[in-house]
């Protein structure tokens, strides 16, 4: 954990009135080091989100917070015209005392203030298919509230990051480079990959010609960064916003089904554990559907199976090119972690390379359901 009198000093930046009682280290993202902070304020306890954003992986601060200011506002402002209380459906920014949006410390590391919303909770993986079904409705909900969002003013934070065609000339790269020495121990894995460029460049190549529609994506569509309310067990707010960018809606999609639908966790050591639940396929389609299918074309409903398998092979892509490359972008909790990742990602592309037939029957059943 960051030294406590650091996060003190960088709380100290804000006007946050009361005491402060203590900070926890939450453990969900491969990203941030991420905090929840607790004050006292007249006998009341108050939370408050505090985040280290890491500037290895956003290199340009400056436009990652400017997104995030204008999605949030952007938000705030349409939940509540909505009749919705934005305090709970969505991310709030703090400014410093000097009006900065993050706040910058003496080691010169990046840090920013949310609210903290309480009586929810994250999933880490599914146990029943009410869950996805909620999380797909949360996500199609996100992508409507965000469809009037002036696309031209979100800046490309990390450009290309759904790109699969530079995402396998990286891995490529990795594995040549060879940073780690320890291409030798994924030889299979390796293969696998290399097989499968022709798909990388389906998606690509499609945007390109303007059969698909350039959207605003949040890009990172796991299910722990949906919130559910302890009550309803709806999914009530979308969070880590870092990725909203133009993007293809397909990315979102293939990303919630490559993360959730898996009937293993994405770090599972016995991959034959790993598979694609067509059950949690079906209730993740359903949700997506009902909330968000008016506004997808015909291409992108067609394409919906085949992003789950193209997400799934980048993020494969990303974890073995990172263990090629020493393990310098996602945290790791052991050596071979970015391995074992990478193994679960393309076990699980396998199996959805099986259960095409079967996923296209299913959105093929709600595409006629739903009247889209
Ligand atoms: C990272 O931050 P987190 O854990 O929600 C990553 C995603 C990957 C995901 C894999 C900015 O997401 O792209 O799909 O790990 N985020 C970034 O679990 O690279
Ligand atoms: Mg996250």
């Amino acid at each position: 954990m960051d030294n406590l009198d650091n996060i003190k000093n960088v709380l100290a930046a804000y006007n946050l009135s009361g005491n402060f009682i203590g900070c926890e280290k939450l453990t969900d993202g491969h990203i941030h080091s991420t905090y929840r902070v607790e004050y006292e304020d007249g006998g009341k306890a108050k939370n408050y989100l505090l985040q280290n954003i890491n500037t290895y992986v956003f290199k340009d601060i400056e436009k990652l917070m400017r997104n995030v200011k204008g999605v949030t506002e952007y938000l705030g402002r349409v939940i509540t015209e909505n009749g919705g209380d934005a305090d709970r459906e969505c991310l709030r920014l703090f400014s410093t005392k000097d009006g900065d949006i993050y706040y910058t410390d003496e080691k010169c590391s990046c840090w920013r203030l949310y609210n903290y919303i309480n009586g929810i909770h994250t999933v880490q993986q599914i146990e029943n298919k009410e869950v996805f079904y909620n999380a797909a409705r949360a996500f199609g909900t996100f992508r409507c509230l965000l469809a009037d969002y002036p696309i031209n003013s979100l800046e490309e934070t990390t450009p290309d990051f759904h790109n699969t065609v530079s995402r396998f000339a990286d891995f490529k790269k990795a594995l040549s480079d060879n940073l780690s020495g320890r291409t030798h121990n994924a030889v299979d894995e390796t293969e696998f990959i290399l097989a499968r460029e022709s798909d990388c460049s389906v998606l690509v190549t499609l945007l390109n010609k303007g059969e698909l529609p350039l959207t605003v994506t949040h890009n990172d569509t796991k299910l722990n960064n949906v919130l559910f309310d302890d009550e309803t067990n709806e999914g009530i707010c979308i969070v880590d916003l870092d990725t909203v960018m133009p993007g293809l809606s397909l990315y979102d999609f293939g990303d919630s089904i490559r993360f959730g639908a898996n009937t293993a966790s994405e770090d599972e050591k016995d991959v034959s554990k790993v598979s694609l639940s067509l059950e949690l396929f079906d209730a993740y389609t359903k949700g997506y559907l009902e909330a968000a299918g008016k506004s997808l074309t015909p291409k992108e409903i067609e394409y919906l199976p085949f992003s789950a398998k193209l997400m799934t092979l980048e993020c494969g892509m990303r974890f073995l090119g990172d263990y090629f490359n020493g393990d310098v972008y996602f945290h790791t909790e052991y050596p071979e972690h970015n391995l074992v990742r990478a193994r679960t990602q393309l076990a699980l592309v396998a199996d959805i390379e099986k259960k095409t037939d079967e996923m296209k029957a299913i959105v093929e059943k709600y595409r006629k359901e739903f009247s889209l």
